[in-house]
């Protein structure tokens, strides 16, 4: 029986990852490091440091970790103005229609996301008050593919992991929601993994299965 949904965000209920690829170009072309599209594909559901190693693959040069924070930090920033543009009309097709049909059948929802900048965005798009619990990159040592961020949405539930249901676009969060013995529902990228208890490439059919 399923009693909460955790939704993962990039990907999921906005789609940040063209804003994400113009960031990383941005430091990357600064470097002078090759990146393109492929790569960012790659990044996806990816910690900010890790996606970091990913694009450094290409590079020569070997940065020091004070070199490396500062180069995320150059990002960051960069994506953080980015950001400052989005709003209601990029949350992605059907969430809304699936986000109030899971309240009106009192489902408890969460957001599970390796993003630190998760909060910033939800308050962006309007639905910071929407969740009943927020699990994001700022309280989790181990990313996706580790169970840990739907672990600590659930805990904040007060919901039994195998009671959840997540919902996913990248193949790192099925897994990390197969380790934490929950279900899963994957779209986009994640359609494609094995692991998925369902998939779709519209999110609202998530409502068949619960
Ligand atoms: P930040 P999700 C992930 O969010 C993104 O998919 C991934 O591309 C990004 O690198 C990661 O967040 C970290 O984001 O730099 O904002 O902390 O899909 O788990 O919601
Ligand atoms: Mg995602």
């Amino acid at each position: 029986m399923i009693k909460a949904i955790i939704f993962d965000l990039d990907g999921v209920i906005v789609s940040t990852d063209d804003l994400h690829y113009k960031s990383w170009k941005h430091m990357a072309d600064r470097e002078h490091i090759f990146f393109n599209e492929k790569i960012n594909d790659r990044l996806r559901g990816v910690s900010r440091m890790a996606s970091l190693e990913i694009i450094l693959e290409q590079s020569t040069k070997t940065y020091s970790d004070e070199e490396k924070i500062e180069l995320a930090a150059y990002k960051n920033d960069y994506y953080k103005e980015l950001l400052n543009s989005l709003t209601k009309d990029h949350i992605l097709p059907g969430v809304m229609d699936v986000l109030k049909t899971l309240k009106e059948k009192q489902f408890k929802v969460a957001i599970g996301s390796s993003s630190r900048n998760a909060k910033f965005i939800l308050k962006q798009i309007g639905l910071f008050d929407y969740f009943d619990a927020i699990s994001d990159g700022t309280n989790i040592k181990h990313s996706k593919p580790a169970p840990d961020v739907f672990l600590i949405a659930a805990e904040k539930l007060n919901i039994e992991p195998t009671f959840c249901l997540v919902v996913e676009d990248a193949i790192s969060g099925i897994e990390a929601a197969s380790r934490a013995q929950m279900s899963s529902f994957g779209v986009g990228d994640a359609k494609t993994s094995k692991l998925a208890t369902y998939t779709s490439s519209d999110i609202r059919d998530l409502l068949k299965y619960i």
